[in-house]
């Protein structure tokens, strides 16, 4: 007996027998290898003060696990490089065009499609063409790109995302839906005329890749039907969205991702898309709605900003890739690894008690900064402080989501206060191992060890639009 629970205590678990549960495993298998390298300490000391303390002014090349962004980061299977060398480079309608609208068609069901070279170029045309200024655009929180095109258009974003989002320890599963009391109080103050569009994001960024459900999302259609108030979506991480409902949502369990995925737009007018992130592709982005007349307006203005309107600013190649990209990404097997890496981080950091968001979201793990660093006022830049300090200590590239990202009010030009001061640690599709996530959690809690002893940032150059790409700070 005693011999027994010796054993037990000293035989290697693997990891899934760790956290009580049968392991999975990648639906993959590596072809090709890009090497790491990690530069010193002093070294790490030196490119981060020459980068004014801001993880986008690091070079790559600095750079250990790069945990920045998935956007972009992603790895290409066989069959997407394959279908590069398919390009059809014609100026004017380009092969790969039609299969891209074809999968689009297919898998997220709407009906015309205007590709454009990323998602801010989407939401740029969006923005132009659906907001008059004066206008309202509420949505599920802000994003900092979509925010910023909605502004420029000369609209004002109302965040109407329910309040469990801006609580990092609320374990509501939904912490993505819309509060439709919100909405409709904005309709009794500001008048339905004086609302654009409801601006609605599958998995939310910003509040840590959390999910909206089917039931919020039929709720909303409903809604804005009695209005006339039409809903595009920011399918950008949507595919992650359908596999939190067909986790969570009861009716869903037996449906596939890509049965959920078309559903869930099916109660939308049309959306906006970064390929570069659910897509599995380094760049890329598209715009798809139903309306054939808002459809002529976005076909005729992609011209002026991306590119005939069946290229919209990217390679023939480009397009097969995302084509490619959408059917792999609807699999079940590729998205239940993809979460299922980004949740094996978090349960190792959870069972460290390391503060964070929870429940984990679909992309990344965000780091409560707040929490982290107590000891630290927001406006000393707490989250982009434990970017900084993870980066020092072990060479990985988080990125901060608080205060630096929030911006100004563009009429008080006051900071934003968000109440969410976040670290991302953003996992990249099919790129790195168990092996390089158990180097990450140790790496953050090494530096959690460290964090009364941790001092603050200000901010020495700030820029005028999206700050935070190129903000500098000095430690204080
Ligand atoms: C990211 F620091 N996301 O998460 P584009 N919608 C959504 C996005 O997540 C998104 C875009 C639209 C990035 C890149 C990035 O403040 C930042 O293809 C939900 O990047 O133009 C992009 O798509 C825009 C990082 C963007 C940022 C803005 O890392």
């Amino acid at each position: 007996m005693k011999g027994t629970q010796h054993m037990d205590q000293f035989t290697p678990k693997t990891m899934g027998q760790q956290f009580g549960r049968r392991s999975w495993a990648e639906p993959w298998k590596i072809k090709m290898v890009e090497p790491l390298r990690m530069i010193s300490r002093e070294q790490r000391q030196k490119v981060l003060v020459e980068a004014g303390y801001n993880t986008f002014l690091l070079k790559s090349e600095d750079v250990y696990i790069d945990l920045l962004t998935d956007s972009g980061t992603g790895a290409m299977s066989d069959r997407q490089w394959a279908g590069m060398m398919l390009g059809d480079e014609a100026y004017a309608g380009s092969r790969n065009f039609y299969n891209l609208e074809a999968a689009i068609q297919t898998y997220y069901g709407y009906k015309y499609i205007v590709p454009t070279h990323q998602g801010r170029g989407a939401e740029h045309l969006l923005s132009q063409v659906v907001i008059q200024r004066g206008q309202f655009v509420p949505g599920n929180m802000y994003f900092t790109t979509t925010r910023l095109h909605q502004e420029l258009a000369g609209g004002t974003f109302v965040d109407v995302i329910v309040d469990e989002a801006h609580d990092p320890q609320s374990l509501y599963p939904f912490k993505g839906n819309i509060d439709l009391d919100k909405l409709e109080a904005l309709v009794q103050r500001e008048g339905a005329q004086n609302i654009a569009y409801v601006s609605l994001a599958g998995t939310v960024n910003m509040a840590g890749g959390q999910p909206v459900s089917m039931a919020n999302v039929k709720a909303l259609r409903q809604w804005s039907n009695q209005y006339g108030i039409k809903v595009f979506l920011d399918a950008t991480r949507m595919v992650e969205n359908a596999f939190f409902i067909q986790e969570r949502e009861a009716g869903y369990a037996d449906k596939s991702i890509a049965e959920i995925l078309c559903e869930f737009c099916s109660y939308t007018d049309g959306a906006w898309m970064s390929a570069k992130k659910d897509n599995l592709v380094n760049i890329g982005g598209w715009l798809a709605v139903n309306d054939p007349v808002l459809f002529e307006e976005l076909r005729n203005l992609v011209i002026v900003f991306e590119g005939l309107h069946t290229y919209g600013g990217l390679a023939g190649r480009d397009m097969e890739a995302i084509a490619i990209g959408i059917a792999e990404s609807v699999q079940d097997d590729h998205v239940r690894s993809r979460i299922g890496q980004v949740r094996y981080l978090g349960d190792l950091l959870s069972a460290w008690d390391i503060p964070m968001v929870l429940p984990v979201g679909g992309h990344a793990i965000f780091l409560d900064a707040r929490r982290f660093y107590s000891h630290l006022p927001q406006d000393q830049f707490p989250a982009q402080t434990l970017a900084a300090e993870l980066y020092l200590d072990s060479g990985i590239r988080s990125m901060e989501r608080g205060i630096a990202s929030a911006g100004r009010d563009p009429k008080t030009g006051d900071h934003y206060y968000p109440k969410l001061e976040l670290t991302r640690l953003t996992i990249p599709r099919r790129v790195y191992t168990q092996a390089h996530m158990d180097v990450v959690a140790e790496a953050v809690r090494a530096i959690y060890e460290e964090r009364e002893r941790t001092h603050g940032l200000k901010m020495v150059y700030e820029p005028k639009y999206l700050r935070f790409f190129q903000a500098r700070f000095e430690q204080l």
